[in-house]
């Protein structure tokens, strides 16, 4: 088993559900548990700003899934939640999952880069990622509670009742 961490990331069509139904989703993988969510946070857009907020989560997954077979399980989801790909790398999505790590292991191929190359500098990965594993260290080391000094919030807040 390999604990893996997935970026939950959504925009388009009722955000909040579409992280429910892929929670739902990932925790039906077959070979998989998953054994932490984070809260759902609300998030400015990275990128152009012309587009809703997000809505961001982060779970943990122990798997024995290789990383290119979870990568295709996840696309699968994004996919039957009506994801588009579309040219523009930096517009709205409906859905979008990423292996943010795989263990300790470094993959660089042509669909995968793992740790996830946008891992450190995201404010809305890295907030929810220590709410589920304050200890964490990734795998060149560094802490992960040292990112947070220096990656600022920029209005990242948990979702709740009062912020609908
Ligand atoms: N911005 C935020 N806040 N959250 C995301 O999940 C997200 N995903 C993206 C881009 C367009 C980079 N911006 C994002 O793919």
């Amino acid at each position: 088993m390999v604990r893996c961490f997935i970026g939950l990331g959504a925009n388009l069509a009722q955000p909040i559900t579409q992280l429910q139904q892929a929670l739902v989703a990932i925790k039906a993988l077959p070979n998989t548990k998953l054994v932490a969510a984070s809260s759902f946070y609300g998030s400015k857009p990275m990128g152009p700003q012309d587009q809703p907020d997000y809505v961001n989560a982060v779970v943990a997954v122990d798997t024995t899934l290789t990383p290119l077979d979870l990568l295709n399980r996840l696309q699968q989801i994004e996919q039957q939640q009506g994801r588009q790909r579309k040219a523009d790398r930096w517009g709205p999505r409906t859905l979008d999952l990423d292996i943010l790590l795989y263990g300790q292991d470094i993959l660089n191929s042509e669909r995968l880069t793992i740790p996830h190359y946008g891992l450190s500098q995201r404010e809305f990965v890295l907030y929810p990622l220590a709410e589920i594993a304050p200890e964490l260290i990734l795998p060149n080391g560094t802490v992960l509670q040292d990112l947070l000094t220096q990656v600022p919030k920029n209005g990242l807040c948990i979702l709740c009742n009062s912020c609908s």
